[in-house]
């Protein structure tokens, strides 16, 4: 039986600029990434979204816009990953570091993607460019990806008709 697990990805971008976590712990460990995290029963998918956001780096969000949707298989792990990638501009609050994240600026020329995951690097033009896109990548161990797949696409839409 193949269970797909709900999560979401918050990019905070402003001035040319955009807003990273260092993962301290936990899946996806010492990797710069967006913030995120597991949907919980009873919140929505954009809820969920916003907590992350607050738990991990102190900012609150009126709204997010969505950019993306990314399917991720992992070879060998019985979990489909679903993950809702969300952009926002307008946020309050200054960031800080928590137990999970600690929060760095980056210009948007010059992305640490040595130190992202590694499928980073191919939706990222597309979410700067704020086009809309769904994208499957099935990797191998955290580092390996042996197949993908990622388009730009007129709407995005929950439910499994998604992809
Ligand atoms: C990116 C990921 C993953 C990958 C880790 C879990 O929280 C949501 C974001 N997340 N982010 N960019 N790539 C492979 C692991 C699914």
């Amino acid at each position: 039986m193949i269970t797909t697990k709900l999560l979401t990805l918050v990019m905070v971008v402003r001035q040319q600029k955009i807003l990273l976590g260092w993962k301290k712990r936990g899946f996806g460990a010492n990797r710069w990434n967006g913030f995120g995290g597991k949907v919980q029963p009873g919140e929505t998918i954009e809820e969920g979204a916003k907590r992350e956001l607050w738990e991990e780096s102190s900012l609150t969000v009126d709204s997010l816009e969505k950019i993306g949707r990314i399917k991720f298989e992992f070879v060998d792990e019985a979990e489909l990953l679903d993950v809702h990638i969300f952009l926002t501009d307008s946020y309050k609050g200054e960031p800080m570091e928590s137990d999970e994240m600690r929060p760095q600026w980056f210009d948007l020329h010059k992305l640490p993607f040595d130190e992202m995951w590694v499928d980073d690097i191919y939706w990222f033009p597309l979410l700067l460019q704020k086009k809309l896109f769904k994208g499957y990548f099935k990797f191998k161990g955290h580092s390996t990806i042996l197949e993908y797949t990622l388009k730009e696409v007129e709407e995005l839409e929950i439910g499994e008709s998604g992809f």
